[in-house]
């Protein structure tokens, strides 16, 4: 049987972290989580890129204009999206998700989804470091995997 796995290794990769500034205390846990992973497993810091934008809205968008460019082998999305009292957070959270899995299909390349959509504060805290572990650590792991099975197909 041939089987084709990743190697956990990040050398001369190129990130970009597309971040939101929305709920910014709970997102730089998730930053911060996602680099420190990418720097644990081989990724030069100067390879890694952070694009701010307002909101989880804003993400599809710019993250398409980074996939266009050749400059990165993957985006990790970074981001909280939290329930308030009207339906609001169910825009954002479906038109957020939506555009950026098509992104990824589109441009061919791995972005990761390490945006929090919680019912409330306390769920967010738990995912960004604490006890429901830090889910930009899951996605930059997610990429680099996916990045790393991409190039041996
Ligand atoms: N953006 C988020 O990233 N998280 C949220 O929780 C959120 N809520 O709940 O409103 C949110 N809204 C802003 C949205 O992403 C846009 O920036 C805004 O609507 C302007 O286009």
């Amino acid at each position: 049987m041939k089987k084709i796995e990743a190697q956990m290794c990040g050398k001369d990769l190129r990130f970009v972290l597309l971040s939101s500034r929305f709920n910014d205390f709970i997102v730089e846990r998730l930053v911060s989580g996602a680099v420190d992973y990418l720097v644990r497993h081989g990724v030069d810091e100067k390879n890694i890129t952070q694009v701010v934008v307002p909101g989880a809205f804003e993400m599809p968008v710019v993250a398409k204009k980074l996939a266009g460019k050749t400059d990165y082998d993957g985006i990790i999305c970074l981001g909280a999206i939290i329930r308030g009292g009207t339906p609001h957070f169910d825009f954002v959270a479906s038109e957020c998700v939506k555009g950026l899995a098509s992104v990824s299909l589109d441009a061919g390349i791995p972005v990761g989804l390490g945006i929090l959509t919680c019912d409330n504060l306390e769920q967010a805290i738990e995912r960004a470091g604490t006890k429901g572990g830090n889910k930009g650590v899951e996605a930059a792991s997610a990429v680099l995997e996916t990045v790393q099975v991409l190039k041996q197909l």
